[in-house]
């Protein structure tokens, strides 16, 4: 059967359980359109490309199921970069696929619609794999090694380009399904043998868990028991184990106790973590005094500029159960010490009044949320606390653009998680300045009639800015923007609006907002957000 190489294309994706395609679509890809119905791959309407990133990377976040972004040569590419980047760095998986001008014209500067100097050089300083396909056979061999990235035991996003003649080709190759080639990585036994020994010795043995962790729960759980020792996560680890476990001191990395107790650990596991700033956020890297032991799916981890004493390459389910079976129950530092709560207290000792407010703020989302729900999160104040404060009942339910930090992700992300999961509940969390960097794909979930709370905590500032250049003396310039009429924005949108100015009212609208078929923007009024009872 001859069809087009873009039909082809996407008979490949739909083979690959591809089945969701957030996208623009121009006069370059329109070859990528035109198999869409007849392989039921659903296409996502975005209002800018960089939407289409982060939905996809939000798709992905929530349902660990990878879906494609489509984008024109060029500006569609260009666009969208920001978002891949994000996803780079929080190892979640989405696959772009983009044309290219006219295969006689790439390199030669002719001036063509939506040339780019090197189109795939720029994608390959973002993207894990960037590949060019010059025909239906390149097609399928670039495609195969694309998947494998994105299902890797690290994923990473991938890229494919097609130049648009390539795309408008004939093809009779059949559309097959790949085979799963990840590798199944091996800790030898005497690196096993040597972690062990260390724990069964350690004396102040800690436990610092990852987003690479997350589905390690009961493995950990059963580590962190048997050593009697506590557990930290990042903000990616968040609800690994039961936020009221007694050894989990939570994601509170950035918090000085807990940076002090790292230091004075004499084994600290880290397991499917980077331990990078961005998990950090007060200091560039932790200091420690005793041995590493790190347990990582990605072998180049091992060599950072932590270095590992004891390196533990492989999954970290497998890797913490060989690891804890050899090990007797004992009693130890985490009982010594007092365990989580002494912690937990000097922490919270130290939140300042607008800290207890924003507390405040977060303790109504977290009562009108279901216990199952999801928040994803962008670079704002509530947001930076939250990641510490809000409570989660397990992991994957609080995402945040740590590692990359770009602004414009939580509404965008939020509405492709909520297309991959339609019965969970989802809701976006943004500061007033942040959301407008994405504020148009408000409109894509009208569209697609996504039951989506966007809560707005409007400090009517750029207030993590403002803040900094307070402290660092520096003359406010560029810190207090002006804000639309939030109300009308959402009322022009088509979507429901909600303004409230304290914990009571927030709660009330959160729930009010789950319980409507479309979108409800609801501003925040922090200035009028008091510490609460
Ligand atoms: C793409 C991008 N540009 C700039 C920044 C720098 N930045 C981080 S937070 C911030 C202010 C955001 O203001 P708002 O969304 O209102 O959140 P607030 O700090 O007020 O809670 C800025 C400009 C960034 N992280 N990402
Ligand atoms: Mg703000």
């Amino acid at each position: 059967m001859s069809r087009t190489v873009g039909c082809y294309l996407v008979e490949l994706l739909a083979a690959n359980d591809i089945d969701t395609v957030f996208g623009i679509p121009g006069v370059h890809n329109l070859e990528l359109y035109r198999g869409l119905a007849a392989c039921q791959v659903r296409h996502v309407l975005v209002r800018h490309e960089q939407g289409a990133g982060f939905a996809a990377d939000g798709y992905a976040r929530l349902s660990g199921r990878p879906a494609a972004a489509f984008t024109i040569s060029g500006p569609g590419l260009t666009n969208i970069l920001t978002a891949v980047a994000q996803a780079y760095s929080d190892s979640v998986p989405l696959l772009v696929v983009a044309a290219t001008p006219v295969r006689a014209s790439l390199g030669k500067q002719w001036g063509v619609l939506h040339e780019l100097r090197d189109q795939r050089a720029l994608a390959a300083g973002v993207f894990g794999v960037a590949r060019t396909a010059a025909s239906a056979e390149d097609v399928r061999d670039h495609l195969r090694v694309c998947l494998a990235s994105l299902r890797a035991g690290r994923p990473r996003p991938a890229y494919l380009e097609v130049p648009l003649d390539v795309l408008a080709e004939l093809t009779t190759l059949p559309a097959t399904r790949f085979a799963d080639a990840t590798p199944l990585p091996q800790a030898p036994d005497a690196q096993i043998d040597a972690a062990v020994r260390l724990l069964a010795v350690a004396e102040r043995p800690i436990i610092i868990a990852g987003g690479g962790a997350r589905h390690a729960g009961a493995e950990l759980h059963r580590l962190v028991d048997t050593l009697d020792c506590p557990l930290v996560t990042t903000a990616a680890g968040k609800g690994i184990l039961l936020e009221n476990h007694p050894a989990n001191l939570g994601a509170s990395l950035p918090y000085r106790p807990i940076q002090t107790l790292i230091a004075d650990a004499d084994v600290v596991v880290s397991v499917g973590t980077e331990l990078s700033e961005t998990d950090i956020y007060t200091a560039l890297k932790l200091t420690l005094s005793g041995l590493l032991i790190r347990i990582d799916i990605d072998p180049a981890k091992f060599t950072d500029h932590y270095g590992a004493d004891v390196p533990l390459w492989g999954d970290a389910r497998a890797r913490l159960q060989s690891i804890q079976e050899r090990l007797t129950a004992r009693t130890g530092w985490k009982t010594q010490s007092g365990g989580a709560a002494s912690y937990r207290m000097q922490i919270h000792g130290a939140f300042d009044r607008n800290a207890r407010a924003l507390l405040n703020a977060l303790g109504a989302v977290r009562a009108a949320l279901p216990r199952d729900g999801v928040v994803f999160s962008d670079m704002t104040q509530i947001a930076y606390l939250g990641n510490y404060a809000f409570a989660t009942d397990g992991p994957g339910q609080w995402f945040h653009p740590s590692g990359y930090g770009t602004l414009g992700f939580a509404l965008p992300a939020a509405v492709g998680a909520k297309i991959s999961s339609p019965a969970r509940a989802v809701l976006a969390l943004a500061g007033d300045f942040g959301l407008q960097f994405t504020v148009g794909e408000l409109m894509t979930a009208v569209e697609e009639r996504l039951s989506l709370p966007i809560v707005v905590w409007n400090n009517a500032a750029l207030g993590q800015i403002r803040d900094d250049m307070q402290a660092s003396h520096i003359p406010l310039t560029g810190v207090i923007a002006r804000n639309p009429d939030f109300s009308a924005l959402a009322q022009a949108h088509g979507a429901a609006a909600a303004r409230v100015g304290d914990a009571h009212a927030l709660e009330q609208a959160v729930r009010e907002a789950f319980n409507r078929s479309g979108p409800t923007l609801i501003e925040v009024v922090a200035a009028q957000f008091t510490p609460g009872s």
